[in-house]
């Protein structure tokens, strides 16, 4: 498959206003008919020569200005027509068998009805079109098919008539004003129910709201329209941004490849972010919900009233857009956590891409496949850089940069440099050097050093950016750090202050007055670089127990536990790390945690989460995943014994707590579950014990998912007789909800139980285990992936089975196919004895014949 070079970008030779669409609906044969309006583009090159792409289409018949025109030529999957005038009406028909479509992309069945994935680019395996995002148009969607089969008829924009029509069929017309690239088109036919409400604009204009899900689902959808609500009020109060339609729909479909899809006044989500209730849903899961029922509700002005000029600029949309959700979680619930649970997954899932073999920039400059770019690079790190260009101006020249660039650019499709302009000159911001991180791929390593001198403290800071594919030598970007100076003798703390990092290296002075100063950095995650410090373990018990500022608490705790974990797996005499090797040190800023009036339960929960184990490998040039485990599980079990009374303690005051959603159940039952895990490792019959009478309890009337999931993830793990009673008894109790028997399956696959990887075995032939439905595939051998030490296993039985999942997948969705490969690319990171297992799988890959373009891209990317 060729590569797509960003600098290739042209524009198209034709202008297509408005598109017309008649879809005369069957699950097993649709038949499409498109009238594209088109005209010459007097921006582009011209060319009497329009290019339509396709995907697996043939053409039924093709009409130029009425007129059946059979000089039509398809070179590969694209249908080309030449024109002999500057504008004409082309109307091609196609016929599609949506049942038969397993990728998900494009139209497809699911589960009784027809919806579309069109992003990035489904668009083309409907009807041929110029299925690019600089591509802007207005349709006219008119939908044809049996009443029975498919009540409800939905398109983006408004509904512009229906009626009847003969044999038991009807018909719907829908009609968007707003132009739109084909990613943005949308059509759902089904029997579905909906939840109705409204919502009154700032300017006072009403919109219908509706939420459509199947029939065994109605009920729960109360959540995510409460959050659509907030969330349309957030983007008015916090951005200005107004809804710009009469009517904003959701459908919720249980196949589907990604979160959910942001199309023009028609979303289409995953069941997963739409559906909760107590009984079944985590709070984990009504968080979730809300964040990405915002997302795709604020995909509305950054994405579809301002879309990208080309694949290329996908960050554009979607790390603004994260961005955007993550402060709106932030205002609905508490700020500090979510900046906690928003750099957790940055640094256990991006910075591993970043320093792997599929590391790329934000703006990446060249693909094979774009679906392979829907990464944590793009959207998270795309938001942490956007949430620089906000640190560095303050939040209201920021928003004088957003009112700018949306001003600017509203209709159009923009570019990243577009998005920079607008900051610079909306936020008065110099961003020249900081465009670098746009073309830069790698996380910063920076390098923090203090000297006492008279009067204060000398800060050296130097920044390297190790090198990438590609990439070899890397320049200084800025880096915002916010910091304070701490007092450890008095227990001072310090004011903070930001400091631009520009330069390789960096000299500054700051004063100071006590003896014993200690530096707070990167307070906030105000850049997402990894910070390298020499603080003595004393200094970080100081700022994990004392810290005014949430994530550094956080920060020193997870510093002072990788300390002690990376000198027990190096082998490192305990002394080095200090008392007991630092777990001493660990023990007593975890009492303190356990035992500080001053934060509640959720952000408790917080710091009593120790560094994952890709973290920590994270931190080793080559790691040895089984002695990271072995020694992560060694350190949880004694602190488990030596906290017993506390955590006994703490699990019993959490279950004392009611059952509702306000922040105390929440946290009370996060820390509940967090209680269970340490005491697990240290005292498994007790745990066991406790495991089995949380989740008894979580099963009485008015109990919640959350503690049942808790009770069982713990219990999973160990050997007791209720292990099997209470997984039985949860997938009799859940087995007709498809959302939770997919908890069922990753919570044996996450397990710490030493047979884990025989466990995911049996369940990959459980009967309803299937590769066809994304989310239970995920369910199985996602969670798998997360269970290093199952996934790691020495033989390489695990590296086997997730090959065996992408070759078995790759036919049939080679989108989730490709998904499961970076996890293999790990291999130069791993040691040599596993290593040569993970490569080995890879090349089976590699080797197979017919390989999607997805997976062949990731396979050889990561063999590369
Ligand atoms: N913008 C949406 C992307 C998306 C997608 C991409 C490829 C294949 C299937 C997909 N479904 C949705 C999701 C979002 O970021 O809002
Ligand atoms: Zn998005």
């Amino acid at each position: 498959p060729p590569m797509i070079l960003r600098e290739d970008y042209r524009p198209f030779g034709w202008l297509v206003p408005n598109v017309r669409l008649d879809f005369t609906l069957g699950l097993a044969e649709t038949t499409v008919r498109a009238d594209l309006q088109v005209a010459r583009n007097p921006a582009a090159d011209s060319t009497p020569v329009l290019r339509l792409n396709g995907d697996g289409l043939n053409p039924l018949e093709v009409l130029v200005d009425g007129a059946v025109m059979n000089s039509w030529v398809m070179e590969g999957p694209d249908l080309l027509v030449t024109l002999p005038d500057d504008a004409h009406t082309v109307t091609i028909t196609t016929r599609i068998d949506p049942a038969a479509n397993s990728q998900l992309m494009g139209l497809y069945a699911s589960g009784g009805m027809l919806c579309t994935q069109c992003e990035a680019e489904g668009f083309r395996r409907i009807t041929f079109f110029p299925d690019r995002p600089d591509v802007l148009s207005t349709y006219r969607v008119r939908m044809t098919g049996p009443r029975a089969d498919f009540p409800v008829l939905l398109s983006n924009g408004d509904l512009v008539g229906s009626g009847d029509g003969a044999d038991g069929t009807h018909w719907a017309e829908w009609h968007d004003p707003w132009p739109k690239p084909s990613y943005l088109f949308a059509l759902v036919a089904g029997d579905l129910m909906v939840q109705r409400d409204s919502f009154t604009t700032m300017n006072g204009r009403e919109v219908d709201l509706g939420i459509y899900v199947r029939a065994e689902d109605e009920g729960r959808t109360d959540h995510a329209m409460q959050s659509l609500k907030r969330s349309m009020k957030w983007d008015e109060e916090v951005f200005g941004r107004e809804y710009d339609l009469g009517i904003f729909n959701i459908v919720a479909v249980s196949d589907f490849n990604m979160g959910a899809m942001e199309n023009k006044g028609l979303n289409v989500f995953n069941t997963k972010y739409v559906l909760a209730d107590p009984d079944t849903a985590t709070d984990g899961d009504y968080d979730a919900v809300e964040g990405v029922i915002a997302h795709e509700y604020f995909h509305n002005w950054s994405g579809n009233r301002i879309t990208c000029r080309d694949w290329f600029q996908l960050s554009l949309k979607e790390g603004f857009t994260v961005l955007r959700d993550q402060l709106f979680s932030q205002d609905m619930g508490s700020a500090p956590v979510k900046r906690i649970e928003d750099v957790r997954v940055l640094r256990s899932v991006q910075f591993p891409e970043d320093s792997g073999p599929l590391s790329h920039p934000i703006r990446p400059d060249s693909f094979r496949e774009i679906s392979n770019f829907y990464t944590a690079t793009v959207y998270n790190k795309g938001a942490e850089v956007i949430r620089m260009m906000r640190t560095m101006a303050g939040p209201e020249r920021f928003r004088a940069g957003c009112d700018l660039y949306f001003q600017r650019h509203d209709g159009e499709a923009a570019t990243c440099e577009d998005f920079v302009r607008a900051m610079e000159d909306g936020a008065g911001l110099d961003l020249r050097q900081f465009r670098r991180w746009y073309s830069q791929a790698g996380t910063p390593q920076v390098r923090v050093a203090v000297a006492s001198v008279e009067g204060g403290v000398e800060l050296t800071l130097s920044q390297t950016t190790p090198a990438t594919p590609g990439q070899e030598g890397k320049q200084a970007v800025p880096i915002p750090l916010k910091l304070a100076l701490h007092d450890r003798a008095t227990g001072t703390l310090g004011e903070e202050t930001l400091l631009m990092l520009t330069g390789a290296e960096q000299r500054v002075t700051l004063p100071h007055d006590g003896d014993a100063p200690v530096l707070s950095v990167n307070r906030g995650f105000s850049a997402p670089v990894v910070i390298r410090r020499d603080l003595a373990p004393d200094d970080l018990v100081f700022l994990a127990a004392r810290d005014d500022d949430p994530f550094a608490r956080y920060e020193a705790m997870q510093d002072l536990v990788v300390g002690h974990l990376l000198s027990a797996v190096r082998g490192e005499a305990p002394e080095k790390w200090g008392a007991e090797g630092g777990r001493a040190a660990i023990r007593d800023v975890l009492a303190t945690v356990l035992a500080d009036d001053g934060i509640d339960d959720l952000m408790r929960g917080e710091l009593l989460i120790l560094p994952g184990e890709t973290y920590l490998a994270e931190q080793l040039p080559v790691a040895d995943p089984g002695r990271i485990h072995t020694a992560r599980e060694a350190l949880k079990g004694w602190l488990g014994q030596a906290l017993e009374g506390e955590f006994l303690a703490l699990h019993h005051r959490a279950s004392r707590v009611g059952n509702g959603f306000d922040a105390e159940a929440k946290g009370a039952r996060k820390v509940k579950t967090q209680a269970l895990v340490f005491l697990a490792a240290g005292n498994p019959g007790l745990a066991a014990e406790l495991a089995t009478a949380q989740y008894d309890a979580s099963c009485e009337p008015g109990g919640t998912m959350t503690d049942r999931q808790g009770g069982l993830l713990v219990l999973a793990g160990l050997d007791s007789p209720a292990r099997t009673a209470r997984l039985l008894d949860f997938y009799n109790r859940h087995q007709d909800n498809p959302l939770v028997i997919d908890k069922w399956f990753s919570l044996q696959a996450q397990s710490l139980h030493r047979n884990a990887l025989a466990h995911v075995q049996a369940l990959a032939q459980h009967p309803d285990f299937t590769l066809r439905n994304p989310n239970r595939a995920r369910s199985l051998f996602m969670a798998f992936v997360g269970n290093a030490n199952a996934f790691h296993a020495p033989g390489g039985e695990g590296y086997r089975m997730i090959a065996d999942t992408v070759l078995a997948l790759d036919p049939l969705n080679p989108q989730t196919a490709a998904r499961f490969v970076p996890p293999l690319g790990r291999w130069r990171r791993i040691e040599p004895g596993r290593a040569a297992l993970m490569r080995e799988q890879l090349e089976r890959i590699a080797a197979a014949p017919r390989l999607s373009r997805d997976t062949f891209e990731q396979v050889s990317r990561s063999l590369g």
